[in-house]
């Protein structure tokens, strides 16, 4: 007989063809999350995986905007508010020309997990466009923000649904989407998070997601007697998580010896340049390819998934969902890597993740070792609703303090719900509790 779990996930399936990764994220949790069930006989009465699984709301717009040729151009808008049980909509808005509902479900279905091991009482919502910002201008990225906004302003609020950056959306982006919110409502509120700080961004916030990751995989090193001091570290992707990790790396005595965008990526068993790559990448908003062609040392590889060829004791996946697939898994492997620290959403397929835990690799979840992005998006909110700002330090402190409650929390459910050192299982169940029992306590909602 087919388990109750299957039986979901089959209906999953079924009920919304064509969207792989949703799928893909939806079975990752449903099946760890089996023994909480079997404890909490409860929660099936009242139906709380169907209901966990549905959005409760998915908005679908078109956003159409003239580009700096005078020729109309028109992108698909989406908002999905997936699930309000503990707190208003949060997550951010992808950019990129991939961007399809599979993708935004299942990015606003990890954040439901992600949110809630966070401890603060946020929501989970997720978005974006198949608008691709790359190779636009500044005002053709503008013209569509504020066309996105003109529609997206009426389902979002500071106390309803508070977007922020993800893949592609980055400080420039929240800045178009925050003056077009401003200019329709009238009301200058905390909307949006990732803001600039000279309207009510929060220190700290461009950092959070990548130093969280390293402060989490620290703190698993640690635990068998490793450290990020004196290991070599590759990071895949060259955005904002990945940066920030790398500088964090640095920081803590490693040695980062290869990254990657999606022109390619550079080794140097030296340690890559990473003030030059973050000041190409940031500011310049140029390809690894470009900046290669005038570095002074190390190599370039035109594919960027030789980046898991590369000999590493840790590797940090920080640019997108299912980036490392079985061979870059078994790759990693016989280089010897030890650890894998999840900075992008989904980076591991499940072979890939099979590979890694059946040769005893540490592996760090996304929805847990990437949450410091979000926690902070949390202090962010905090600070507008007081009309008041902390300093780096305050912040930097309150995320070691959050990554250190999220381990520890996950950890704790991982050993309590007879899964000891699997920190996947542990993530989605510490997660998924809270959810769970807001949900009961909320009623049929
Ligand atoms: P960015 O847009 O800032 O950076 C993404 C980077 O990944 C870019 O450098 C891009 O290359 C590169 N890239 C894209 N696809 C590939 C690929 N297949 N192989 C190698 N590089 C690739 O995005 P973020 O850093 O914000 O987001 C990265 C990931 O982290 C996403 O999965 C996102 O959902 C997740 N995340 C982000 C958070 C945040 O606070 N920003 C919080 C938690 C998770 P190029 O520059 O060439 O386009
Ligand atoms: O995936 C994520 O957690 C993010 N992109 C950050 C979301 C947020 O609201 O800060």
């Amino acid at each position: 007989m087919m388990s109750y779990v299957h039986e979901v996930i089959n209906d999953v399936v079924e009920k919304n063809p064509s969207e792989p990764e949703f799928h893909q994220a939806v079975k990752e949790v449903l099946l760890t999350i089996e023994p909480v069930l079997k404890k909490h006989p409860e929660y099936r009465k009242v139906k709380i995986l169907e209901r966990i699984v549905e959005p409760e709301r998915q908005i679908i717009f078109r956003v159409p905007w003239i580009d700096d040729r005078g020729e109309v151009q028109i992108n698909k808008g989406y908002r999905v508010g997936f699930n309000s049980a503990i707190g208003p909509y949060k997550g951010g808005l992808r950019l990129h020309r991939s961007v399809n509902l599979s993708i935004v479900k299942f990015l606003g279905f990890e954040q439901i997990f992600k949110n809630s091991l966070t401890g603060f009482p946020i929501g989970a919502g997720k978005g974006g466009s198949d608008f691709d910002p790359e190779n636009k201008s500044d005002t053709e990225v503008m013209k569509f923000c504020q066309s996105f906004m003109t529609e997206l302003y009426r389902h979002i609020g500071a106390d309803t649904d508070v977007p922020a950056g993800d893949l592609g959306t980055g400080t420039r982006e929240i800045g178009y989407l925050f003056g077009q919110y401003k200019r329709i409502k009238n009301v200058c509120e905390g909307v949006l998070t990732g803001k600039g700080l000279s309207y009510g961004g929060s220190l700290g916030r461009k950092e959070a997601t990548g130093y969280g990751l390293v402060y989490f995989m620290e703190m698993l090193l640690k635990d068998y007697e490793k450290s990020i001091e004196g290991s070599r570290v590759v990071v895949s992707g060259a955005g904002n998580v990945a940066l920030y990790a790398m500088e964090k790396v640095r920081q803590m005595g490693g040695t980062v010896v290869a990254v990657s965008d999606d022109s390619g990526m550079v080794y140097n068993p030296a340690g890559v340049d990473i003030d030059a790559i973050k000041k190409a990448k940031e500011f310049e908003r140029i390809k690894i390819s470009d900046y290669a062609a005038s570095m002074k040392q190390g190599e370039f590889f035109s594919d960027y998934r030789e980046l898991w060829k590369v000999p590493c004791d840790i590797a940090l996946p920080c640019a997108t969902q299912n980036e490392m697939d079985e061979e870059s898994a078994k790759a990693l492997v016989s280089s010897g890597c030890k650890a894998v620290g999840e900075g992008a959403n989904m980076p591991c397929t499940p072979e890939a993740i099979r590979i890694l835990q059946e040769n005893g690799l540490l592996f760090a979840p996304s929805k847990a070792a990437n949450a410091g992005g979000v926690a902070t998006s949390a202090l962010e909110m905090a600070q507008n609703s007081m009309r008041y700002s902390w300093t780096f330090d305050e912040v930097d402190n309150r995320l070691k303090k959050i990554m250190s409650n999220i381990y520890r929390n996950a950890k704790e459910a991982a050993v309590y719900y007879d899964k000891p050192n699997n920190l996947i299982a542990g993530a989605n169940i510490a997660g998924f509790v809270k959810v769970a029992e807001a949900m009961l306590a909320q009623g049929v909602v």
